[in-house]
């Protein structure tokens, strides 16, 4: 049986970012419901990742998103978030919201806009520069509606061309990360639709380039930690997009609709020792509160991400392998359903009672009043959302 010392302080080690994002409205197409006491600038985002941090012990950075989280001072918002205990993290860059991104960014036949969305990827990297971020994000909303409408392999080219000139413009240091999605806002093609294709692009780029896995990027019945096997195993699993769904890009927090699914996903991690931050896969949440109040879930879901890493740290390993070898396939997994059904809530509650952290953290933080405290005072100003 793995020893309970090595499994607290690998999940004492863990980290996990935090999207900015999530603090702010958001919505689906049919509505956008404000709520009470959101943040007004990146400022305010960061004041309310911090309360996640305060609460979970491992949550200290906060990806930003720009333009969302622009400022006229990037040094002067990463010292207003080390002063409250975290700091920024990942940049995400966006080239997903403006008329002349219609017909892509990147991948548009218009050189001229091509042009206007690597100045902005640039525009990022000067940012990481100015934050001490390492990791620029990428996704693209690129793609096509109508079979026809555009060269599939002429937009490849014209990524291929754009990532190459910002792999160019990266620091010492710094990574570049390439996420896919299935499908949405294009619904015929996608320039950077799955894990192959990203693969290829970041072997392509060098070394410096490896795929963002969002959990809610998948078509149904997708085997993710299948997807996650193999990019440990080429050495170009970047990061994660934590949330989980119940049919397309919910959204929603991780582990809520299939917690074994995310089990399984972090079995794979912990098997192929990628849990310690040293191995360079970020673990960053993605996620939309359309309907709950937004830092409490963010603590929900920190917590759901630690239980289930907590559980696949506690597969018994030596057990499993033997299994597996003997070709005992129900020996096997019941090893594996052993950990998955391990209720770890009081492991990480006693953990956190080291950590010197309330063993509830949701409840901690309602009893604090900060909840109560944004509401009286963020009166006026515009509440943050995906303001497009
Ligand atoms: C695209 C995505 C991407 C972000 C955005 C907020 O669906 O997952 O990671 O830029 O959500
Ligand atoms: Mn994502």
């Amino acid at each position: 049986m793995p020893d309970e010392t090595a499994v607290k302080s690998a999940l004492r080690a863990h980290r996990i970012e935090l999207p900015s994002w999530a603090f702010g409205n958001t919505g689906t197409r049919f509505k956008v419901f404000a709520q009470p006491g959101v943040p007004r600038t990146p400022q305010e985002k960061i004041d309310d990742a911090a309360q996640v941090h305060a609460f979970t012990g491992v949550a200290p950075t906060v990806a930003v998103h720009i333009p969302w989280d622009k400022v006229d001072d990037y040094a002067a918002l990463t010292a207003h978030a080390r002063e409250r205990g975290v700091a920024i993290g990942t940049v995400n860059a966006n080239v997903f919201q403006d008329d002349d991104y219609r017909l892509g960014s990147v991948a548009n036949p218009d050189p001229r806009v091509r042009a206007k969305a690597v100045a902005h990827l640039m525009e990022c990297i000067d940012i990481m520069d100015a934050t001490g971020s390492k990791d620029l994000k990428l996704w693209f909303a690129d793609g096509t509606n109508y079979p026809g409408q555009d060269d599939i392999r002429g937009r490849q080219e014209r990524l291929a061309e754009a990532l190459a000139l910002t792999y160019e413009r990266l620091g010492p240091g710094q990574r570049m990360l390439l996420e896919y999605k299935l499908f949405e806002p294009s619904f015929y093609t996608t320039d950077v639709p799955d894990w192959g294709t990203s693969l290829v692009h970041c072997l392509a780029l060098g070394e410096r380039a490896a795929v963002v896995v969002d959990t809610g990027h998948h078509a149904p019945g997708v085997n993710i930690e299948f997807i996650v096997a193999m990019l440990l195993r080429a050495g170009r699993l970047g990061g994660f997009d934590f949330n989980s769904r119940f049919y397309a890009d919910d959204d929603l927090m991780v582990g809520a609709a299939d917690p074994f699914q995310l089990f399984r996903i972090l079995h794979e991690v912990v098997s192929a020792g990628a849990l310690d931050p040293s191995a360079g896969v970020a673990f960053m949440l993605d996620q939309c509160h359309n309907i709950e109040p937004k830092i409490p879930a963010q603590i929900r879901s920190v917590m759901n991400v630690q239980e289930a890493t907590a559980k696949a740290l506690l597969v018994d390993r030596a057990a499993l392998a033997a299994a597996q070898q003997a070709g005992d396939v129900l020996g096997a997994n019941a090893v594996f359903m052993d950990a998955y059904n391990t209720d770890v809530r009081p492991l990480l509650a006693e953990l956190r009672g080291k950590m010197g952290l309330d063993p509830d953290p949701v409840a901690a933080y309602q009893r604090s009043g900060y909840a109560e405290k944004i509401v009286a005072d963020r009166i006026g100003g515009t509440p943050a959302s995906w303001g497009s």
